[in-house]
């Protein structure tokens, strides 16, 4: 059980908030601990297992919520990054983030850190490139992805037989149709409690991806207009209003392996509010490199402040019980 703030002056963070596609990213820019770890995969270790209180304080209420993805900036420890990034959301840690990456490019750019062309990023999956444009949008060129397993079924309480693909994108993703369910916003509610009992279903099958991994993103897909549009469901239960970026490369991998998509070829992914992403992937080593391209804008900087005393210093957690 960790222990509320004794802290006798104010915390003070500062970050800077985007949205890419409508999906909000918070980039901290200091005033965290400095995480041990010679790698990003062992400062998120570290992150997870002794400074949760921290992503709990910059990701949830009352400083955040639910649907927000931060990201803790960092030093680098690969050389020729421009910089390092941990992402979070309001349960845990993320492995990458596409939409993530695209507000952290953005961020970078609005602090005049970096200008247009090609970034190395490190972070706790591998270092991803991302190039920022002339006119804004910025393309991710994100960890290989693939297909794990093909036409799972599994036994969803309410829904039924439910069959679909197991498949990594920088994050595990289960696949599946929509079947009939609208896929716009005016359905998000019925379509979260649908994602919601596959997922669980899926865990109680011991459905997982590769070496037990939890499956804690799913992806409905569907088509509208003859455009692919996805509703994808975040390990937290928010729903992503981007196309997400790691499950539309995610969606890339089965695509390829299927023979439907050609390296190189443009496939363009809505999202459930309709905002869209444009990928394509090449093909190097047996595996397939995403693409992913979109656009972010700054919505907000600040400084987020704890007062000492404050009963919600680090945030409102539902597994605290002893306030
Ligand atoms: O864009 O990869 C993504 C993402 C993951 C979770 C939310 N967005």
């Amino acid at each position: 059980m960790f222990q509320l703030s004794q802290a006798r002056v104010p915390r003070r963070l500062r970050f800077i908030d985007s949205h890419t596609a409508g999906e909000p990213t918070r980039i901290v820019l200091d005033g965290f601990p400095l995480l041990p770890g010679t790698t990003l995969a062992e400062q998120r270790r570290a992150l997870t297992r002794d400074f949760d209180a921290w992503r709990s304080l910059i990701n949830n209420e009352p400083r955040g919520n639910n649907v927000l993805v931060s990201a803790l900036l960092v030093p680098p420890c690969v050389p020729d990054c421009a910089a390092g990034v941990i992402f979070f959301n309001n349960v845990g840690p993320l492995n990458m983030c596409g939409h993530g990456t695209i507000g952290l490019i953005t961020t970078l750019a609005y602090l005049g850190q970096i200008e247009p062309g090609e970034h190395l990023i490190d972070t706790p999956v591998g270092v991803v490139s991302a190039t920022l444009h002339g006119d804004g949008r910025v393309s991710v060129q994100n960890v290989p992805a693939y297909r794990h397993r093909q036409d799972v079924t599994v036994q969803v309480p309410g829904i039924g037989e439910v069959r679909g693909d197991v498949a990594w994108g920088g994050n595990w993703f289960f696949l599946t149709d929509a079947g009939t369910q609208d896929l716009n916003i005016a359905n998000v509610e019925a379509l979260t409690d649908s994602a919601w009992r596959i997922r669980q279903a899926l865990v109680a099958a011991g459905v997982t991806g590769a070496d037990g991994a939890e499956i804690d993103h799913i992806e409905l897909l569907g088509q509208v207009d003859g455009v692919s549009r996805n509703f994808v469901l975040c390990p937290g239960k928010a729903y992503d209003r981007s196309p997400c970026g790691t499950g539309t490369s995610a969606k890339m991998a089965c695509l390829a392996a299927d023979g439907q998509l050609a390296p190189g070829q443009p496939w363009v992914q809505q999202s459930v509010i309709g905002t869209e992403f444009e990928g394509h992937y090449r093909w190097q080593d047996g595996a397939v490199h995403p693409t992913i391209t979109g656009q972010a804008f700054i919505t907000a900087e600040g400084t987020l402040i704890v007062q000492p005393g404050d009963p919600f210093a680090w945030g409102i957690r539902a597994d605290v019980v002893d306030r």
